[in-house]
């Protein structure tokens, strides 16, 4: 491709609405265009990032026995309300009605549909196991779009949905996928995890995300160094504490500690540690019904293990009016001495903890040396906290490391929840009726592009991994001579000729503008044409990511950049 006759719209200043590098860097190389909040279109460069993706993503599908089929964008009321789900979302599923009033949203996902399909075609457990997939747009109306191809309302998803004829079959099904989304990631060139994932409102059994390492990640995960141990935060398990509780308890006292509403301020104060104190957070769980869960003061509440605890579909802190009014106590203060008439939830950290530190139920006190039993009575004991850094580890008892990513892929188990609703049956080999066994697995592939360049950007620009580069190479005529023009032409056609992707950059423009250009844009190889070198007989040849260059005779180039580009798509195979 001529850069001169191409539209790949590079922009020299920085676009102010960006927040995060990959969204910066898609519109400054000129992938990407805004249309409205959260709604994208593909330039031809950005489209062949994602070409390259969905490409990868084919073949491991295909590979594992998955067919690619494409369901349509809008998708009946008449399903979603079959599984309860067109209530269940509001705002988030864009519904629209046709010329007859009859509703319809813009599929956000697509289980409803598949099921449907899959019930009114397959019959017997002779058409099992089957697993069907596609790529293609999704809407999601988001509260907050925002970080460009990262969190759109309109996005690109690969999402595909298993149906088996027993446990066994869907849990081999499940590990099938698992090991092609090793795989596909793997061949992207990213640097990835897969981790243990929450369920959440999807409601199946059980989970993994794939998440690519990258400290501007928004997802939270811990892992065991020592083992494969990996989670996310929200569904790391915290191990029971090992220490004893101390036997010699200290008196209950009273104290006064002005203006200490928040743990920092109170240890500030009192001269003590996070963990010696016990936050009361209160809940709203009914109309007129607080809950309290009690957390260690250095510990930070998880909610979803709360939410799932007690069977509840969203959690909202009780507002401060709420807490007034049932326990008369100062939001800031409040504490689980003389309460009785709420329920108390406390984590198990608290187990081992004695001589702690509460709020009092009035305005600037608090109390010390406050025991459990002794003192106030516990309802429940559980995993309420977050896993944190230093967290023992499930499998090996080492403790556990954090770190950050972005979540591109999603494997579920979902079991028979779409299946019964929807009547998805087969029949066994004895004529017995049974719901499929299901399992969906997506893979958010304009996610995967912007993660690839949150992992592989450097002040000047991307740096892409050779599987999912837009072109291999790209040839920088940088003196405006004769000379100069006829080796780019000629090396050009050479490597057209040899089936490498090249961009060959013969605008009319100085050389620094070339290579800012080419530099923001990520070609893995730069070839580098001046006067000064051909007068040597040589072409320098650059390494985009590590800077490393070499000078080649104009005749070797062309072989040296096919080994060099057919070896690094071959290493990430
Ligand atoms: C909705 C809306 C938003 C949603 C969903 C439904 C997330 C919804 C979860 C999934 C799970 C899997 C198939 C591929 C693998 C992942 N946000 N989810 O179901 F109506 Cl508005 O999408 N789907």
């Amino acid at each position: 491709m001529r850069l001169s006759q191409s539209f790949i719209p590079t922009m020299r200043q920085d676009p102010g609405e960006a927040e995060v590098i990959s969204h910066r860097l898609m519109l400054r190389a000129g992938m990407i265009r805004k249309v409205a909040a959260g709604i994208y279109s593909y330039l031809p460069l950005g489209l062949r990032v994602i070409r390259k993706i969905e490409t990868i993503v084919r073949e491991e599908m295909n590979r594992v026995g998955a067919q690619e089929l494409l369901l349509p964008i809008l998708s009946p009321a008449e399903l979603w309300e079959e599984t309860g789900r067109w209530d269940f979302y509001g705002k988030e599923l864009v519904r629209l009605h046709d010329r007859h009033e009859r509703n319809f949203c813009l599929g956000p996902t697509h289980e409803e549909v598949v099921t449907d399909l899959f019930r009114r075609e397959v019959r017997s457990y002779r058409q099992l196991p089957l697993t069907l997939y596609q790529i293609q747009t999704k809407f999601r109306d988001e509260i907050r779009p925002r970080f460009g191809l990262m969190r759109g309302r309109e996005f690109i998803m690969k999402d595909a949905y298993s149906f088996d004829q027993d446990e066994a079959g869907a849990q081999q099904n499940y590990q099938r996928m698992y090991h092609a989304y090793c795989q596909i990631f793997s061949r992207t060139g990213l640097n990835f995890r897969p981790v243990e994932a929450d369920t959440g409102l999807i409601g199946g059994i059980s989970s993994h995300e794939f998440m690519v390492l990258a400290n501007t990640g928004e997802e939270l995960i811990v892992f065991d160094p020592e083992s494969s141990y990996a989670a996310n935060v929200e569904r790391a398990e915290v191990a029971l504490p090992q220490e004893k509780k101390s036997e010699e308890l200290q008196p209950l006292e009273k104290v006064s500690t002005p203006n200490t509403k928040s743990v920092e301020d109170l240890c500030d104060f009192l001269k003590v540690d996070a963990s010696r104190v016990v936050k009361t957070l209160l809940y709203q769980t009914g109309d007129n019904e607080i809950t309290a869960v009690l957390i260690r003061g250095d510990h930070q509440a998880n909610e979803i293990k709360i939410q799932r605890f007690l069977g509840l579909h969203d959690l909202t802190l009780a507002s401060p009016e709420l807490v007034e009014k049932i326990i008369a106590a100062p939001v800031g203060f409040v504490g689980p001495v003389g309460i009785s008439n709420i329920r108390l939830l406390a984590d198990n950290a608290l187990r081992t903890l004695t001589d702690f530190i509460v709020g009092g139920n009035q305005t600037d006190v608090h109390l010390i040396n406050v025991n459990s039993t002794r003192d106030f009575v516990i309802h429940d004991w559980g995993d309420f906290r977050q896993a944190q850094a230093g967290d023992p580890s499930p499998k090996s008892g080492q403790p556990m490391q954090t770190a950050r990513g972005i979540e591109v892929g999603h494997v579920f188990m979902l079991g028979t929840k779409y299946s019964e609703k929807m009547g998805a049956t087969y029949l066994d080999a004895e004529g017995q009726s049974h719901p499929a066994i299901m399992g969906c697995y997506g893979i958010g592939i304009g996610r995967t592009a912007a993660a690839a360049i949150e992992q592989n950007h450097d002040e000047k620009g991307i740096y892409w991994p050779m599987p999912i580069a837009p072109f291999h190479a790209q040839i920088l005529p940088v003196t405006a001579s004769e000379a100069v023009r006829v080796a780019s032409e000629q090396l050009y056609k050479e490597l057209e000729d040899q089936h490498i992707e090249v961009l060959l950059d013969d605008r009319n423009e100085r050389g620094g503008v070339k290579f800012n250009d080419a530099d923001m844009i990520g070609t893995p190889y730069h070839i580098i044409i001046g006067d000064k070198g051909l007068a040597k007989n040589t072409i320098e040849v650059k390494d985009r990511k590590t800077g490393e260059k070499i000078h080649l005779a104009p005749s070797e180039v062309t072989s040296w950049i096919k080994h060099a580009v057919m070896q690094k798509l071959r290493v990430q195979n």
